[in-house]
């Protein structure tokens, strides 16, 4: 996967972005892990799936970074990467 997508230059167009997390034990880490994105400002919808280990995001560039959405799966005790 490539990371221009991110790089997407406009106001208000989001991004969606899919990455891998690892280190959640069971469903509810997934769905402890989606509630805080739902306070992260510039998150319009975050889906993690436990089966898959995978976080699909999607947020507005203009307001949120790839960097602080890895920092806040990182914080809350997982693995993530692209
Ligand atoms: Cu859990």
């Amino acid at each position: 996967m490539n990371s221009e997508n991110e790089k997407q230059k406009g106001k208000g167009a989001a991004v969606t972005k899919t990455l891998t997390v690892t280190g959640m034990t069971c469903p509810a880490c997934a769905s402890g892990l989606e509630a805080s994105f739902r306070n992260l400002p510039g998150v319009k919808e975050a889906k993690i799936d436990y089966n898959a280990k995978r976080a699909t995001i999607t947020y507005d560039p203009a307001k949120q970074t790839l960097q602080d959405i890895k920092k806040l799966i990182t914080d809350s005790g997982y693995q993530v990467k692209e």
